[in-house]
């Protein structure tokens, strides 16, 4: 197999990333793209930074082992399967599965700090950032965090306002601007996914 072409996908947030991705690869079929994504590289939780108040702060660059991140798209990229077990967001009620990546000829690489790290960033053949309103992102991440991660509303709403917004002006929008594609996503996404998935599809001919 020739060099896989990787593609990174950030934005703020409850953006619309996952969502993004899972209709994408819904049009691929398996072995024909590989997503491997930041959330399964959060360090363990005594390791994470603690703020004033005592309050986990999963939103600093450094709550990421990105060491390990770009280890593993290295791997990946030169046709070794890499094994990682989930993240499952402090829900002790479910059980880490072991995740196997596997080589593709198209990588996606996921996360909000995927432009942050010149060592993942340079990875990357295509920078996408997927852009959406704060009020928007807010509204999302309300509802992702009850319904996925069973996170109360005092709690999303601390961590939104002391974590997540401060970390998104620092670390995440600045680097739209190192981004090759620009996809808002207030309301739908789907002329950029008709975009992108064409573009991949192509590249994963490209590449037997
Ligand atoms: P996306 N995050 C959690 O909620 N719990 C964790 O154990 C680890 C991370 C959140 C993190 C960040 N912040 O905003 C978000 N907090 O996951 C990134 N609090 O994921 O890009 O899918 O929103
Ligand atoms: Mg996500």
């Amino acid at each position: 197999m020739g060099r896989p072409f990787i593609v990174g996908i950030t934005g703020g947030s409850a953006s619309g990333k996952t969502l993004f991705l899972e209709r994408l690869l819904g049009s691929f079929k398996p072995g024909e793209v590989c997503l491997i994504s930041q959330d399964n590289y959060y360090k363990p939780r005594h390791l994470q930074p603690i703020d004033a108040q005592g309050v986990h702060n999963f939103d600093t660059p450094q709550s990421i082992d990105f060491e390990a991140y770009a280890d593993d798209i290295r791997k990946i990229q030169k046709g070794e399967t890499v094994y990682r077990e989930e993240y499952t967001f402090n829900n002790a009620a479910k059980k880490p599965k072991m995740l196997a990546f596997e080589p593709a000829p198209v990588i996606v690489v996921e996360g909000i700090f995927v432009l942050y790290y010149p060592e993942l960033s340079d990875l990357l053949d295509l920078k996408v950032f997927i852009d959406a309103k704060d009020h928007i992102k807010l509204k999302r991440r309300i509802i992702r965090d009850k319904v996925e991660r069973g996170y109360d509303l005092d709690d999303v709403l601390y961590r939104y306002e002391m974590h997540v917004m401060p970390t998104y002006e620092k670390y995440i929008k600045p680097f739209k601007n190192d981004a090759d594609l620009i996809i808002p996503n207030n309301d739908n996404f789907d002329m950029g996914l008709e975009v992108i998935r064409t573009y991949l599809r192509a590249k994963s001919f490209q590449r037997p």
